[in-house]
């Protein structure tokens, strides 16, 4: 296994408050208070959280609109993500839109493209520079499985191999790219074969099972870090819930979201790790309350923040004169759309929590 067994206590932990705070954006949307649509993720828990939690520091990100799990893995603040879904003035992208479309670049999160497979493309990219750094980083870089049937998809894949460069690909297959299920996408039963075409290993693993999953990236990561090039995992999930919170997903047999349920990824590792005497009644109880404390703070925060205001609407529409410092060079520090999130809001946002739970000395030994 790649993680100490007492990791696995901040794994739980990411994936409770991943849950809560899709659960509590989820209520603001029923309330009318977000504006636009919501895109959750119940169900991709394990995957998410997972294949984040084996990525050292200085290693970077391209998530998608279902990875909030690796956003607060990463160091992207709840805050600020309520922020952006009430589309507060203080929000990182300044109240101009909300999703999960947002990164912090000096925190080697890149913020998504809304074009499905255009972001890996821009995976390749940062993982080409430092790849010509010399540098021991790597990149991942989710895509769904509809998304793996874009051409950027099969370029970048293809790019990837030919220059070696250092990147985890992760498909999430959660079974729907909306109402389209993945017998009408594609005709293969793993989608990690897509690998194969362009000469890099390809792994399919139970996405809901997030031991799997950190042995199958701890392993894909470990290849990729080493200089081999670049590996595709695939982790089979299921989207619960509808394509966004305004779709009832009617066309997903009731059978097979009920079967889906009961692998819930959550509830499965709480047994493991209640069965394997990690997790305790107390120490279940003190992450619990950290959670909800969590949650609590970012949605009172994110209430409490102004909305944008009006007569700033024009701004950042066009690049200002002169020079463009390029993000993370030596004068890049100008607040730029990418990243206003620690650049402009600073202090507010610098919220996360610090995830170390400890399980009993017995149960770490074992
Ligand atoms: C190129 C492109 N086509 C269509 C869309 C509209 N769209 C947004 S999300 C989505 C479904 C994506 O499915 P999948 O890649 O499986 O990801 P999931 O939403 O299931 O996580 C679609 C069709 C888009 N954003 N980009
Ligand atoms: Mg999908």
């Amino acid at each position: 296994m790649g993680k100490e067994r007492a990791d696995l206590l901040q794994i739980y932990y990411f994936m409770r408050l991943t849950r809560a705070v899709e659960d509590r954006t989820r209520t603001l949307f029923l309330q009318g208070k977000v504006v636009g649509g919501v895109y959750t993720a119940q169900g991709h828990e394990a995957t998410t959280v997972g294949a984040a939690m084996m990525l050292s520091e200085g290693d970077c990100i391209v998530p998608q609109h279902r990875d909030l799990g690796m956003h607060l893995v990463r160091g992207t603040s709840p805050r600020a993500v309520m922020c952006q879904w009430l589309a507060r003035g203080n929000s990182p992208t300044l109240g101009r839109d909300n999703a999960l479309h947002i990164g912090d670049i000096h925190h080697g999160i890149v913020p998504s493209i809304s074009m499905l497979g255009e972001s890996l493309p821009v995976a390749c990219g940062v993982a080409l520079t430092m790849k010509m750094r010399k540098r021991s980083t790597i990149v991942m870089a989710p895509c769904g499985d509809g998304g793996t049937n874009t051409g950027p998809f099969h370029e970048a894949l293809n790019f990837a191999s030919v220059q070696k460069l250092p990147i985890v690909f992760i498909v999430e297959n959660n079974g729907y790219a909306y109402s389209t299920p993945t017998y009408k996408q594609f005709a293969l039963e793993n989608l990690s074969d897509r690998a194969l075409a362009y000469g890099m290993p390809g792994e399919s693993v139970d996405g809901n099972d997030v031991l799997a999953v950190i042995d199958a990236f701890g392993r894909a990561v470990e290849h990729v870090r080493s200089g081999k090039g670049p590996v595709l995992v695939e982790c089979k999930t299921f989207r619960v819930r509808g394509h966004s919170e305004a779709d009832q997903a009617g066309y997903v047999p009731k059978e097979l979201r009920e079967e889906w349920l009961v692998k819930d990824p959550i509830k499965r590792f709480e047994e493991y790790l209640t069965r394997e005497h990690i997790l305790t009644p107390a120490n279940k109880a003190e992450i619990e309350a950290k959670v909800k404390a969590v949650a609590d703070d970012a949605v009172s925060f994110a209430e409490q923040s102004p909305l944008p205001d009006p007569a700033t609407v024009a701004d950042y529409v066009f690049a200002p004169d002169g020079p463009i410092a390029i993000v993370g060079e030596p004068g890049a520090l100008d607040p730029r759309y990418v990243n206003a999130l620690d650049r402009r809001i600073g202090e507010p946002f610098n919220t996360v929590v610090e995830a170390r739970f400890s399980a009993p000395e017995e149960a770490v030994r074992r």
